[in-house]
Formats: C-alpha cells, sequence, structure tokens
C-alpha cells in the first residue's frame, strides 16, 4: 500500500533560468548566484532520482525569473491536478507554462479560474485532509475554488493561516509521514496541527522547516544542523542540500518540484 501524500514516482521540476536575479524577494539579501543555484539544483533532482522515481526536468523560462518554484503552478492529487492562480502578478503566466505537461500526464485537469488566488505553497497535503493556508499570495475566494475543486474528488479541505511576514504556509512546516509534522513554533503554536505528532524545528533553525519527505529521504536545506540531528534521530533517512541561493529568493525544497 503506497501512501500518495509522501511516496512517489514522479517529479516535475524546472531548471533555473538567467533572469534569477529578477526573481521575488521579500528582503534583499543579495542577488543569487546562477552557477552555484544549478548545482544545488543538480543535486536536488538526483536526490529525487536517487530514490527511484522518474524526474522530468523542464527547460529555463528566462521571461518567468521565479519558475524553477514550480510547486506554486499546480496541486497534484491522485485523481487529478489542479492548476493555481499565483497571488504574484508576475508569476501568473508560469501556469500556462506548466499546464500542457499536466495535461500530458493526467486525464483530469482542472484549475483556479478566479477571481482569487491560490499558490501550491500554500498547500499541504496529508493523508486525512489538505490544509490551505491563507497568506499574501492565497486568499479566501481562492480557497474556497479550491475546497470546490477538492471536494469533487471526495478530499476535505481546511483553511488555516500563515504567520504574518511568511510567504507561503508551507515555509514554515512540512509532512515528514502520514502522522507527522515538521514545523516551526510560531506555526504549530496557531494549533493548526492539533491531532498531528508535530516536530519542531531548533530555536533560529526556522528556515529548516520547509523541508519535503520524498519516498524514503528527507530533502531539507543544509546549515541547519541541529533540526537535521533531531530528524536523524526519530528515525528519518535526512539529506541536506544547499539551498543557499534559492533561500535568497525566499525559496526552499517543496518549492522546487511538483510530486506525485
Ligand atoms: C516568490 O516569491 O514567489 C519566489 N521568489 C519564491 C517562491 C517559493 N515557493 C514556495 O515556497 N512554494
Amino acid at each position: 500500500m503506497t501512501n500518495p501524500t509522501f511516496e512517489f514516482t514522479r517529479a516535475i521540476t524546472r531548471r533555473p533560468a538567467r533572469s534569477i536575479a529578477d526573481g521575488l524577494r521579500a528582503n534583499d539579501m543579495g542577488n543569487p548566484d546562477l552557477a552555484s543555484m544549478l548545482a544545488a539544483h543538480a543535486t536536488y533532482v538526483a536526490a529525487l532520482k536517487s530514490t527511484g522515481a522518474e524526474v522530468i526536468e523542464l527547460d529555463p523560462l528566462d521571461d518567468f525569473p521565479d519558475a524553477q518554484f514550480v510547486e506554486d503552478t499546480a496541486l497534484c492529487l491522485p485523481q487529478g491536478a489542479i492548476l493555481m492562480r499565483p497571488g504574484a502578478p508576475s508569476r501568473m503566466g508560469e501556469v500556462a507554462e506548466m499546464a500542457p505537461t499536466l495535461r500530458g500526464m493526467y486525464t483530469q485537469v482542472r484549475e483556479i479560474s478566479g477571481p482569487g488566488f491560490v499558490e501550491g505553497g500554500d498547500i499541504l497535503v496529508t493523508p486525512k485532509e489538505i490544509l490551505v493556508g491563507r497568506s499574501a499570495r492565497t486568499d479566501a475566494a481562492g480557497v474556497a475554488e479550491l475546497t470546490q475543486i477538492a471536494a469533487d474528488w471526495g478530499h476535505a479541505v481546511r483553511e488555516v493561516f500563515t504567520p504574518e511576514g511568511v510567504l507561503h504556509f508551507k515555509t514554515d512546516c512540512s509532512l515528514m509521514d502520514g502522522e507527522t509534522i515538521l514545523a516551526t513554533k510560531r506555526l504549530a503554536s496557531s494549533g493548526c496541527f492539533d491531532g498531528y505528532r508535530v516536530l519542531h524545528t531548533a530555536e533560529g533553525e526556522e528556515a529548516a522547516a520547509n523541508a519535503i519527505r520524498f519516498n524514503s529521504l528527507v530533502l531539507m536545506a543544509a546549515g541547519f544542523p541541529k533540526t537535521a540531528a533531531m530528524l536523524d534521530q526519530a528515525g528519518y533517512e535526512v539529506v541536506e542540500i544547499d539551498n543557499t541561493d534559492c533561500a535568497k529568493l525566499d525559496g526552499g525544497m517543496s518549492c522546487l518540484s511538483l510530486r506525485f
């Protein structure tokens, strides 16, 4: 029996473009370096493939400097894919670029048609529900439209709230297995994970929360030794990936792939 929330046969990624210096960011920490971002991206893709999954690697899109963060363009569920409607105007066109790939893989592709907005980074799928965090990118109307589509496929959506000043809901949390969520204390203290087993990122290591469980592995950003050791002790096989350059664009492990 596989668990479709963390056991996957495929992933879609997109290589970073030459235009990455134009990518969105909340605070300017300097421009990312393309060569080192490409190197980290290749390590990320290799880790996904090492679990036996097929990785569809899409070409860079110079017109969309944030397009390597493919997660925000769609939600992939066992029954079909849902095309998102990003709240960041500069990212809206990324969805049409992703659509043909998903239409080639799924018989059922639905879309958030608006007027609301949802970005994939605000969606955490667990075995019992889909948590969608309202944020500066995901609004009430977007959550309502997503709730209807997901309900057609038998999924319950629960609206939650991304902490103020945090880009996406999953900036601060990730699924580790069917019952366990890795989360920052600032997010978990809202009570949104009551009923789950919650592992907290270490103090000062909040940026480690955007990890992914992908088959046997947990991919997490390198440089957060206390959180990595805690996950290791909890029995997870942790792979640390350099996230220095993506972090300059507020990106992390989950953003870099669509998994299904
Ligand atoms: C943005 O601001 O949209 C990008 N620079 C980062 C997107 C990260 N995506 C994600 O957390 N799912």
